[in-house]
């Protein structure tokens, strides 16, 4: 029996309170979930609610000095686990489903430690992929501040194609933020500021619609996952690449790159476009996985299953995919998700009518 009698009290109250409709009281269980909301529909108080939050967990104590024992904050934490974790949750069957639950336990900790009210918001970067630096994401005032300042190009072989700036973030709210673990794959004592290296035109490439359409079009999780996450080079980054190096600096570090707070509303993006996948067939993708064990594992090796094992650390207990696969898993009883995605806000179709105006 899962209710409690005060979740079953509060169910006649509610049916009470909406004139007695259905007699019988349903489980306090995701009846009503968070909603995940695209960056630009918040109100601005709710974008400073949001940032207000982040800048809580960046000054929480860590609870996770047992395993990382040079993060400061409970922002570190969920940084530290990442680059603890990076070889086993990229190019792996389970990427998806650990970065859904990584994502939640963020938004969960924003919630219950910070106080934040609301969903963890999404950026959908197809509506910035043809004017990446205008997006309302780099606002200094009422988003996440912009580019970080121009450094001297390097011969590095892995720099990325088009980016600018590369040096500390010069504006916004996390302009003396500072990291504390990193880069790459260190857990050594730092003190390091914020970087962002903007490409546009790896947002134009990799972050736009014909490309979410192309994961959107696949038939199973195997192929959508290969799409999605794309390959080791800038020829074919997919579009978890693509938000990733369109950001570049420490959003591009594939270790440590939960330390910018964008991070997370690019995830949740990518969580939404799994979600909208799923939700084309759902009685078949709720159980439908696939994929290596083992990065980039060979396609005769180990398969990851409904059961394998998720693993966050100190973040949140240990969960199997089989729990990940509902974002309201909560309300089926199958895991410890309730939250759903609001619509996208449409891309604005002026340029097609100025067209139609002109014929
Ligand atoms: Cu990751």
């Amino acid at each position: 029996m899962r209710y409690s009698i005060s979740s079953v009290v509060s169910a006649l109250s509610l049916a009470s309170v909406l004139g007695g409709v259905g007699a019988v009281p349903v489980a306090d269980t995701c009846r009503n979930p968070i909603v995940r909301k695209e960056w630009r529909t918040l109100k601005n108080s709710e974008k400073a609610s949001y940032i207000t939050a982040v800048k809580c967990l960046q000054t929480t104590p860590s609870i996770a000095t047992a395993t990382i024992p040079n993060a400061i904050s409970r922002f570190d934490d969920f940084q530290g686990v990442h680059i603890q974790r990076t070889f086993q949750i990229h190019f792996v069957g389970h990427f998806l489903a650990w970065h859904r639950y990584y994502v939640a336990a963020y938004e969960k900790a924003l919630r219950e430690e910070c106080g934040y009210t609301g969903a963890q918001p999404y950026w959908d970067w197809t509506l910035d992929s043809a004017d990446f630096l205008s997006s309302p994401l780099w606002d200094p005032t009422t988003g996440f501040g912009g580019n970080g300042a121009p450094i001297p190009a390097t011969n590095n072989s892995f720099a990325v194609p088009g980016a600018t700036g590369g040096g500390c973030v010069t504006d916004g709210p996390f302009v003396d933020f500072r990291l504390h673990l990193g880069p790459g794959d260190s857990l050594n004592a730092t003190s390091r500021c914020l970087t962002r290296g903007f490409s546009p035109v790896i947002a134009a490439n990799f972050s736009n619609t014909a490309k979410v359409d192309r994961a959107l079009a696949q038939v199973d999780f195997g192929w959508f996952d290969k799409i999605v996450e794309g390959e080791t080079n800038f020829v074919n980054v997919g579009i978890h690449g693509g938000g990733h190096y369109s950001i570049g600096g420490e959003a591009g570090d594939l270790y440590a790159s939960p330390g910018d707070p964008v991070f997370y509303l690019h995830h949740a993006n990518l969580d939404r476009v799994y979600w909208l996948w799923q939700s084309q067939n759902l009685a078949t993708r709720l159980l439908d996985i696939s994929g290596s064990v083992e990065l980039l594992g060979p396609i005769t090796g180990p398969n990851v299953t409904l059961s394998f094992p998720i693993e966050m650390g100190p973040l949140a207990k240990n969960i199997t995919v089989r729990n990940l696969m509902d974002i309201q898993g909560l309300a089926a009883g199958t895991g410890p998700l309730c939250y759903e995605y609001a619509d996208s806000p449409a891309v604005d179709d002026d340029e097609d009518e100025d067209e139609n105006d002109k014929c």
